[in-house]
C-alpha cells in the first residue's frame, strides 16, 4: 500500500498542507538527532559571529558578513544562530548545542545519513502520489527551535525565497525528529491560502550592491483566527505547499522541537528562478 493515500492526496491539494504519520521510526529520528549533535560539536562557528560591534565600520562587516554567508550556503553545511548566544568577544554565553537555530542548506548532499532520509522509498513514494514527473531537491535544513529561546518563525510563503514560474511547483517536506507540539513550537497554517499566488517575492541585488537581498511586494497582515496549529509525532511529516501560509511561534517551553527539512521541485516544464 502506498505510504501516502487518496485521502491524503486530496487534503494537501484542498488545504495545501497534510500530516503522514511514521515516515521515520524512532530509531531513524534518533540517528539523525545523533548525527546533528556530532555535526554541531565539531562546527567550526562562523567569523562574521566573532566580529565585535565597537565601530559602525564593525558592524557594518558583521551584517554584510552575515548576509553572504547565507547567500552562499545552497550548497554547504552551514551555522546560523539564535540572537544573544554570543558575548562581546563571539564566545558562547549558552552552552553551543544549544545555540544553533538552524544548519543548512546542502545536508542531503553531504551528509549520509541525510541523503538517504531525502531519498528513501517513502519519500519517492509521495512525489510519484502527487505525480511529480522529475523531482529534483532544492534545500535541506535542520531546525533546532531551541528550549526556552527558539524564535518564531513569523507568517510566510515558501515560495517568496523559492520562487519558479510557474508557481506551485514546490514543496516542503518538514520531518518532525521529536513530537512537534502547540507548546514547542509546532508549524501552523492558514488551510486554503496556497490559492492566491504569493504576497511577496526575494530578490538578489544587483551584483556589488547591499544588502544582497530584497523584496518585491510586502507580507500581508494575516488574520491570527485563521491558523490551525499542526502537532506532528515524533517521525512525522508535514507536507508544505509552496504557496500555503504558515508560520510558527516562540519555543518557551522546556522541550526541543528538532525537524529535518527539505524542499522539492517539479523540474518539468519549470523555470527555477535565479534571483533565488
Ligand atoms: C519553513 O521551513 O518554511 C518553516 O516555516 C519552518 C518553520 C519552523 O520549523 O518552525
Amino acid at each position: 500500500m502506498d505510504f501516502m493515500t487518496d485521502q491524503d492526496v486530496q487534503k494537501y491539494r484542498e488545504d495545501g498542507y497534510v500530516v503522514l504519520d511514521g515516515l521515520l521510526t524512532a530509531q531513524e529520528c534518533d540517528e539523525l538527532r545523533q548525527r546533528m549533535s556530532e555535526i554541531v560539536d565539531r562546527m567550526d562557528v562562523p567569523e562574521h559571529c566573532r566580529t565585535t560591534f565597537s565601530t559602525y565600520h564593525d558592524e557594518q562587516l558583521k551584517t554584510q558578513g552575515n548576509a553572504d554567508y547565507f547567500i552562499t550556503s545552497g550548497d554547504k553545511i552551514r551555522f546560523f544562530f539564535e540572537k544573544g548566544v554570543f558575548d562581546d568577544k563571539g564566545e558562547f554565553i549558552v552552552p553551543k548545542q544549544r545555540s544553533v537555530n538552524k544548519v543548512g542548506h546542502a545536508l542531503h548532499a553531504y551528509e549520509p545519513l541525510y541523503k538517504k532520509v531525502t531519498h528513501s522509498p517513502n519519500v519517492q513514494g509521495i512525489a510519484k502520489k502527487l505525480g511529480l514527473s522529475t523531482p529534483v531537491i532544492l534545500q535541506s535544513m535542520y531546525i533546532f527551535k531551541q528550549p526556552g529561546i527558539g524564535g518564531e518563525v513569523t507568517p510566510h510563503q515558501d515560495a517568496t525565497f523559492l520562487y519558479t514560474e510557474p508557481l506551485g511547483r514546490v514543496m516542503g517536506l518538514w520531518i518532525a525528529l521529536e513530537d512537534a507540539t502547540v507548546n514547542n513550537g509546532c508549524l501552523w497554517f492558514i488551510p486554503g491560502s496556497q490559492n492566491s499566488g504569493i504576497s511577496r517575492r526575494m530578490v538578489r541585488t544587483p551584483e556589488g550592491t547591499f544588502p544582497l537581498t530584497d523584496f518585491i511586494g510586502r507580507e500581508q497582515t494575516y488574520d491570527e483566527e485563521k491558523f490551525v496549529p499542526t502537532p506532528v509525532k515524533k517521525g512525522g511529516v508535514v507536507l508544505i505547499h509552496g504557496e500555503v501560509v504558515h508560520r510558527s511561534a516562540e519555543n518557551m517551553s522546556e522541550d526541543s522541537r528538532h525537524v529535518y527539512t527539505f524542499h522539492i521541485m517539479e523540474a518539468q516544464e519549470t523555470r527555477w528562478s535565479p534571483d533565488n
